[in-house]
């Protein structure tokens, strides 16, 4: 079984008895319990058959649950009705469509918070693309979604001006479809380009544009004050405050008593300007004291995109802020590198770092379904890090995006969409064959890796039932085949020893004015272009 996230004690019995659905479910009487068992409901609706046993155990920890399915009953203990939501995901898992093992499951997660933040520059996901987000957080037992794409204007540059109605209601439909998933909304809110924090009506605006969500039922707020300028602006701050932190410290302080006066379960995030280092700058050290202990401070590691968060990385920056870091992974966000799709898993961060977080979310790329394949391993690495392992992780992940029938070709797909920048071990295989054929001056194996590549879009399109992974992936697609079919071309020409091939080079050229995708790592492209250098010079 290709569990994913994998949980902590598994007994799978080789014996599988029909299932259809439950025919009767029962929860305690309150609604978050029947609202947990939903995924369960929806088959025992549509079919018919066993009968669900779910209980509150509070000795459980708050996400754990235990499951125990025997013959023509299920028995679910949990912590908490999202516990008890994550138990059913389980078992949907392990249900083929026919049957489910008889199984015993023990499970509670490695760290309290796992997520998303929607962070990134660029287009933001659209509203459909979001409401699968958070039903595949939910299936895949991550609880916490933050709002904050950079380039809607609402949460950045226009702080200041409520949402128009449509864009409200949106907002409004997404806060419920996350309650519905068991997920923690967090709205979040970027002042920092333009306020004047000793302002108490820039202070009123702020909390204007947050009552309106709070309205909605939000409870966790997230005030970003990240990609700022990194110096007080405003003279009347300069006069207020003695740094840039002091202004900082003091607006989350009145922004978290404004919340908890409201609403003592509130939660403020905040991202301070300086959010990668080893908690070194003087800001972070101030932002810490400073700060009150119920507000969270986020980190992006020791660098902005940190290929490794140590766990001496971690703590070093815990006693600098004086309370675990809220972590904002920025993988696999492509937002820097647009060319780039990546799609291999999380690598970097060990069971020993994730001891030292409060939580951690990951920044995605712009390409919601894409990036699902490097979320599924995160969700995997934070639900059970001491089992973690990103190649069967990457896998399972796969697998569950597209299936098992195309896990093969998609996978063939993400191996030519890696960075070694992140994944050094991982190098495109092409690599090998050209250096092969450098050495050997045998063009076969290479003809036959190229012709395999070629063919890879026409097979994905035709194994992969996902029409939106597809569009996002189509630039990928295309150059693969574009520069697949050149270099093939090239090889031809080699062989009719044609030593000026220069047409082969205007093609390349016409292909990136039109499409900047990087497919390989840019092996292809750089090795047509070298080939027909060296040969022009032979
Ligand atoms: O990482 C943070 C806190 N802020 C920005 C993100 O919005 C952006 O997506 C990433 C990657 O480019 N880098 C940032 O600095």
């Amino acid at each position: 079984m290709r569990w994913l996230p994998l949980p902590q004690k598994a007994e799978v019995s080789s014996e599988r008895l029909p299932f259809a659905g439950c025919h009767a479910i029962k929860t305690p009487p309150q609604p978050d319990w029947e609202r947990s068992v939903r995924p369960l409901r929806a088959l025992g609706e549509a079919y018919g058959g066993w009968t669900a046993f779910v209980e509150h155990d509070p000795s459980l920890p708050e996400e754990g649950y235990r499951l125990r399915v025997e013959n023509g009953r299920i028995y679910i203990h949990a912590g908490t009705p999202r516990a008890a939501f994550y138990a059913c995901h389980t078992l949907l898992q392990a249900w083929d469509g026919k049957s489910i093992p008889l199984m015993q499951v023990e499970d509670y997660p490695t760290l309290a918070w796992r997520g998303v933040v929607e962070g990134f520059y660029g287009k933001p996901w659209s509203h459909q693309a979001r409401l699968k987000m958070l039903e595949f957080m939910g299936a895949h037992k991550m609880n916490i979604y933050l709002y904050a794409p950079k380039d809607d204007p609402y949460h950045r540059e226009r702080w200041r001006e409520p949402y128009p109605a449509s864009e409200a209601a949106r907002l409004h439909e997404l806060i419920q479809h996350a309650r519905e998933q068991f997920v923690e909304f967090v709205f979040s809110i970027s002042p920092g380009l333009s306020m004047v924090y000793s302002d108490p009506t820039e202070f009123e605006q702020l909390t204007a544009k947050i009552e309106a969500v709070r309205q909605m039922g939000v409870r966790t707020f997230g005030l970003l004050l990240d990609d700022i300028p990194e110096e007080l602006q405003h003279e009347a701050d300069k006069r207020t405050y003695r740094s840039l932190a002091h202004a900082h410290a003091d607006l989350a302080n009145r922004l978290h008593h404004w919340l908890q006066e409201r609403d003592p379960n509130s939660w403020l995030i905040v991202c301070p300007t300086f959010y990668h280092n080893r908690g070194e700058p003087p800001y972070v050290r101030e932002l810490g004291e400073l700060t009150e202990r119920g507000i969270s401070i986020m980190w992006t590691g020791p660098k902005v995109v940190s290929r490794e968060i140590t766990h001496e990385d971690a703590e070093l920056f815990k006693l600098a802020i004086q309370r675990k870091p809220f972590v904002w992974d920025n993988y696999p966000v492509n937002d820097y590198e647009p060319s780039r799709l990546l799609m291999g898993p999380i690598t970097g961060r060990t069971a020993e770092t994730l001891k030292h977080l409060e939580a951690l979310v990951s920044n995605p790329m712009n390409q919601a379904e894409a990036s699902k394949v490097a979320l599924g391993t995160y969700a995997d690495l934070l639900w059970n890090a001491d089992a973690y392992d990103p190649r069967r992780s990457w896998h399972a992940s796969i697998a569950r995006l597209v299936g098992e029938e195309a896990l093969p070709t998609m996978l063939e797909f993400c191996k030519q969409n890696l960075w070694t920048r992140h994944w050094s071990e991982a190098p495109p295989e092409i690599q090998r064959y050209i250096e092969d054929w450098q050495t050997t001056g045998d063009a076969e194996p290479l003809r036959e890796a190229f012709l395999d590549l070629v063919s890879l879009p026409r097979r994905l399109r035709q194994a992969v039932n996902n029409p939106e992974l597809l569009e996002e992936i189509q630039p990928w697609l295309l150059r693969l085949e574009q520069v697949c079919t050149l270099a093939l071309e090239l090889l031809d020409e080699i062989e009719e020893e044609n030593l000026r091939p220069r047409h082969i080079l205007a093609q390349l050229e016409a292909i990136r004015e039109t499409n900047e995708a990087i497919v390989c790592d840019g092996w292809i492209e750089r090795w047509i272009r070298e080939t027909i250098e060296e040969l022009a010079e032979s």
